[in-house]
């Protein structure tokens, strides 16, 4: 299986997390989708980060769509069994897509946009999304379930954070969401992280 995407990508990362709890072999190839579009392209013309092909050379991409596949193809699910479980579960990896989406919305605002085509007004509203999506990402981390550690809801909150203070650090207000600092800062420590550096 091959991986395409750069690990600044918390949909990329959140792949590579995954592969590594899973043990499913692959190979990583750090493709820009904007410094190496064309070599991106000849891969999957939607140029779409992350991309996985798979042994049988099928181009799938969304990093959700990806891990649903890579759990079917390893047999177990990084997640909780119980259905009422499971409702938390995706929950919480909603509330990290979310606040992974506000923060590229953000980003591309920033750095594609030219200044003078900034629109305030939507820059607030993505902002107001983004720290309702911490705060309620906060609060169910802050009394978390026994099944958290190793879950997709806990390695996708902490790619999520991660690329917020590495990315836009003055998105997030440093301090206020403890519980998911605390938790990114175990995930980050764990060889499955540190074989898939943010950079
Ligand atoms: N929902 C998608 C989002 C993927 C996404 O937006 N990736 C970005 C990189 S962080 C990308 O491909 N950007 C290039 C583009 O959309 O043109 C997922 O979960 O994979």
């Amino acid at each position: 299986m091959r991986l395409i995407g750069m690990l600044d990508s918390p949909y990329v990362r959140r792949v590579a997390v995954t592969l590594r709890l899973l043990d499913l072999p692959f190979a990583h190839e750090p493709v820009s989708v904007f410094r190496h579009y064309d070599a991106f392209a000849a891969i999957n013309p939607v140029v779409k980060a992350p991309t996985l092909v798979t042994d049988d050379g099928v181009v799938l991409m969304d990093s959700s769509v990806i891990i649903e596949h890579l759990e079917r193809l390893a047999g177990r699910r990084l997640g909780p069994g119980p259905l009422a479980d499971h409702a938390r579960a995706q929950r919480i990896v909603g509330l990290a897509l979310a606040a992974c989406e506000k923060t590229v919305s953000l980003v591309y605002e920033f750095n594609l946009r030219p200044q003078e085509k900034h629109h305030a007004p939507w820059i607030d509203r993505v902002r107001t999304q983004l720290g309702a999506a911490w705060s309620l990402l906060e609060a169910e981390l802050a009394s978390p379930p026994a099944w958290l550690e190793g879950s997709q809801a806990w390695l996708t909150s902490a790619v999520a954070w991660t690329f917020a203070v590495r990315t836009l650090p003055e998105s997030v207000e440093a301090g206020a969401y403890p519980s998911l600092a605390a938790l990114t800062a175990r995930a980050e420590a764990t060889p499955a992280f540190q074989a898939a550096p943010f950079d």
